[in-house]
């Protein structure tokens, strides 16, 4: 499908979102927002679909928050609205049951370092840079950040860099565990295509589930988490790829998993 504020490319069962609205630094408008939930919608659909990477096109922005312009004129109905639609969009992405990678190639700022803490792993170029800079503005993070940052960074960071909306360098979000590798600027897609191999290389049905477990499982007390793990586990060893795994691994040669 085309699309007005997206590049789209499925290539080996990876299909990667770049987003595509150069002159505001790629700001998520609702026309944009509603083009991702719909490239979203296609992937979980599509069983060609591994694997999802979100980008941004250029080299100066990934996306550098939501849209200030459409924002300003909202009425109250209307920002509730647009509220709940964004939160809906950034939880479909964190639900989704493939793996999402966020290839963060320069600004993430408000709702776009917010749309990189829905998604499972965040990679980022050495020249990212990132901030909630909302309470600037006069609001505050609206579409999960506030959720999902501190289960990331911890509170105290969160609150300094809600409250202060300092901008972090990747160096620093990776020291925090915002981002989970930086790499240079020229290699950003190169090493996250690598990444996305290596996780379609291992066994679906594993990573599935293991996405399963640690995404509930951090809404869980400890003791219902375990269990969780434990029924998990005991669901692993109903498939075929299990046995394939294991055998592959004593009869040294690499496994052929079936998603099976
Ligand atoms: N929205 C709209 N346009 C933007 C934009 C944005 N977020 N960011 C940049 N642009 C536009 C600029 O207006 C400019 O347009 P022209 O003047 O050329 O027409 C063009 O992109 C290039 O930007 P600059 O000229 O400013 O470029 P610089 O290199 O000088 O500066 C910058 C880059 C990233 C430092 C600067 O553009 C900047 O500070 N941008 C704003 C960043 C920001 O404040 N982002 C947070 C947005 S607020 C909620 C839900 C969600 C949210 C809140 C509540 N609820 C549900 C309650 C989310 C809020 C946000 O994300």
């Amino acid at each position: 499908m085309a699309y007005n504020n997206l590049l789209t490319n499925l290539e080996e069962g990876i299909y990667t979102i770049s987003i595509n609205r150069p002159d505001a630094l790629n700001a998520l408008s609702v026309a944009v927002l509603t083009e991702l939930l719909e490239a979203i919608r296609q992937a979980k659909d599509d069983d060609e679909v591994k694997l999802i990477i979100i980008t941004g096109h250029g080299e100066k922005a990934f996306a550098a928050g939501a849209d200030i312009a459409e924002m300003r004129d909202l009425k109250a109905l209307e920002a509730r609205e647009y509220s709940l639609f964004g939160q809906g969009v950034y939880k479909e992405i964190e639900n989704i049951d493939k793996p999402t990678i966020a290839a963060i190639n320069g600004y993430a700022l408000g709702g776009g370092c917010e749309l990189i803490m829905a998604c499972d792993i965040r990679i980022a170029s050495e020249k990212a840079k990132l901030a909630l800079p909302e309470v600037g503005l006069g609001i505050i993070p609206g579409w999960g950040g506030m959720h999902r940052l501190p289960r990331l960074i911890g509170k105290g960071q969160s609150k300094f860099y809600v409250f202060t909306g300092e901008m972090m360098t990747a160096a620093e979000a990776h020291n925090m565990g915002l981002v989970d590798k930086v790499v240079p600027a020229d290699e950003l897609i190169e090493y996250t295509k690598k990444i996305a191999k290596t996780i379609l290389s291992k066994a679906p049905i594993s990573i599935k589930v293991a996405k399963a477990v640690i995404d509930k499982g951090m809404n869980m007390d400890p003791e219902t988490g375990i269990d969780y793990l434990a029924e998990a586990f005991a669901t692993i060893f109903s498939t075929e790829d299990y046995r394939e795994g294991l055998t592959a691994f004593l009869e040294k040669r690499k496994a052929d998993f079936k998603n099976k």
